[in-house]
């Protein structure tokens, strides 16, 4: 093998491993034992990269108190990921704007459990409400 496609290999091995690296995000995931949607949601953050812990709680509403999560804020897992708390079915790419652009926010949620997102069934993309966690929550953008 010549020595130029010994080293053409080798920046491809580089650049191949960094775009791994770029692709994985880790992330940790607080839910209750019984929750089948945040299953779901887990297996979607995993279907796009993510690197997922889920650790299994029965008392989320401390959780969401440590989290600084309101009632009206809150549902029903807890994500931390990069410094940020992401509180229920939030679309992968509402958290990549968010680790893109990084606010000065505590992070972003969907309250409640809302039919119209991922994992909770059937999710169109582009029309789904995300909210800001912050003191006054305005609407971070639609995804
Ligand atoms: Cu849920």
């Amino acid at each position: 093998m010549s020595r130029f496609y010994r080293s053409a290999i080798a920046a491809l091995l580089v650049v191949s491993s960094s775009l791994a690296n770029a692709a994985s995000i880790t992330a940790t995931l607080y839910k209750s034992p019984t929750c089948g949607c945040c299953e779901a949601y887990v297996s979607y953050l995993r279907q796009n990269g993510f690197e997922v812990k889920a650790i299994n709680r029965d008392d989320m509403d401390a959780v969401h108190k440590q989290n600084g999560i309101s009632p009206a804020q809150s549902s029903c897992h807890t994500m931390r990921v990069a410094g940020y708390t992401i509180e229920g079915h939030v679309p992968v790419a509402a958290i990549k704007r968010l680790l893109k652009e990084k606010p000065a926010i505590a992070g972003l949620t969907v309250p409640g459990m809302v039919a119209n997102s991922p994992g909770m069934g059937a999710f169109t993309p582009g029309s789904l409400p995300v909210m800001t966690l912050q003191a006054t929550p305005v609407v971070y953008g639609r995804f």
